[in-house]
């Protein structure tokens, strides 16, 4: 692998060896859509009923039913929802 990042090379690079280790997240496969609020691949009656399970304010913003992520789950994260219906 060659390459320059950052600035153009004036010399040769010295210091030892170094590897560069290339992959992917550990758990990156688990990456589901925000819409999806249980990760069940769907967006479905199961999303829909987490969103009324947690109508209202979600003071810390880590709600999975805030699909909009504005601190409320109200009738925009619902209207996403039905928007995005599987
Ligand atoms: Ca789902
Ligand atoms: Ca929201």
């Amino acid at each position: 692998m060659n390459g320059t990042i950052g600035q153009v090379a004036t010399s040769s690079m010295g210091g030892g060896t170094f590897a560069i280790n290339g992959g992917f997240w550990a758990g990156a496969g688990d990456y589901c859509s925000r819409l999806d609020t249980n990760c069940d691949g769907r967006i479905d009656a199961a999303d829909l009923a987490n969103i009324l399970a947690a109508w209202g304010n979600c003071p810390d913003q880590n709600c999975p039913a805030d699909l909009n992520n504005d601190g409320h789950v109200d009738g925009v994260d619902l209207a996403l929802l039905v928007a995005n219906w599987d």
